[in-house]
């Protein structure tokens, strides 16, 4: 049976492409497998944030986890800081990953290009090794990611193996699933970048008003010419209002592009908010109702408990394996 893992980072308001890329996915995996969701707020450490928004964040996960569908029954939804074995994994594994592989990786570089050396702190650059902690203490199979985490899945495998030879079959090696439709939903202001929580210039926030979302839909940025069709290249904003449109449908890309062929750009936005509010203004008022009831807390409580349970056999694992006495 598959084991699956995923998580999101409490870094920001989560956005629609927090929801495209990942939220929406997660109650299908129910189906395929054992589920472990977590809240990764060690994470959301690495940059600098405020205690009492870092707090408001966390909750709000828990409560879209639930609001999107996952059932604690059939999931583990936990936060990663309330199982200490994260941490105690990470303190071994380090020793696995070399400075010169840390350095090539796409995020580290893509978030801290433009900031002093002196301002970067020592978890940004390890953010890999704490991530392939996450994983392998729960011996995932399966990890459903974004397009720009595979580097890091690609290197937790390295690690895995380079591991595996040293000591024996140890640690289980996990495979990377990207989302096929969004995978990458584009800023609306900027379709050239992506839509980020951590860089909220044209996100659309899942906890946003009706009035709101459609409004930065209306007035996303559209291209030159009048044609409805996908180039990313070409027609960056067009293509994300397509990818918007099919994710949230449900549709093939080329569904949607075969729908707007002959609309102009003010109906095509028009309908593709109506898409996006048509799911969205339930599920938040599911996330109201789980918010309000604060049931969310005891889910964590009873999901970090049962995380553990598995975490430490890992662990234990390890720690066995290279040689740890407890
Ligand atoms: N724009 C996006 N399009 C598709 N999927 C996305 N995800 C995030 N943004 C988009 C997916 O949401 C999940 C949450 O991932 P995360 O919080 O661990 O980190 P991230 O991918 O770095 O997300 P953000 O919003 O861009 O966070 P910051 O700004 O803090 O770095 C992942 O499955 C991700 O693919």
């Amino acid at each position: 049976m598959e084991r699956i893992l995923s998580g999101i980072k409490p870094t920001g308001k989560l956005t629609l492409g927090n929801y495209i890329g990942a939220l929406k996915h997660f109650k299908d995996f129910q189906e395929q497998g054992e589920v472990y969701i977590f809240i990764a707020d060690l994470h959301a450490l690495t940059l600098p944030i405020d205690p009492s928004e870092l707090r408001e964040n966390s909750k709000d996960i828990a409560c879209f986890y639930l609001a999107s569908g996952l059932d604690p029954k059939k999931t583990t939804i936990f936060l990663q800081s309330d199982v200490s074995m994260h941490a105690e994994l990470n303190a071994i594994l380090q020793n696995y990953l070399y400075i010169g592989e840390l350095k090539r990786m796409t995020q580290f570089k893509d978030k801290c290009s433009k900031m002093n050396d002196s301002a970067i702190g020592l978890g940004i650059f390890a953010y890999p090794s704490l991530m392939a902690s996450d994983i392998l203490l729960y011996d995932a199979t399966k990890v459903p990611v974004g397009e720009d985490q595979v580097q890091h899945i690609e290197l937790t495998r390295d690690l895995v193996n380079r591991f595996n030879h040293r000591y024996g079959e140890i640690l289980t090696l996990p495979k990377a699933e990207v989302t096929k439709v969004g995978k990458r939903i584009m800023s609306l202001t900027d379709p050239t970048k992506k839509m980020s929580k951590s860089d909220p210039k044209g996100d659309i926030f899942l906890k946003d008003e009706e009035s709101v979302i459609r409004k930065k839909i209306m007035s996303a940025k559209t291209d030159s010419g009048s044609e409805i069709y996908f180039d990313q290249e070409n027609k960056p904003g067009i293509s994300n209002l397509l990818t918007i449109y099919s994710a949230m449908k449900g549709i093939d890309l080329s569904l949607a592009v075969e729908h707007f062929k002959n609309y102009r750009y003010g109906d095509f936005k028009k309908e593709v908010a109506d898409a996006v509010l048509e799911e969205l203004l339930p599920f938040q008022k599911r996330y109201l109702e789980i918010k309000e009831s604060g049931m969310y807390l005891e889910v964590l409580k009873a999901g970090a408990e049962k995380a553990r349970t598995t975490a430490q056999v890992v662990l234990k694992r390890v720690k066995d394996a290279v040689g740890l006495l407890s």
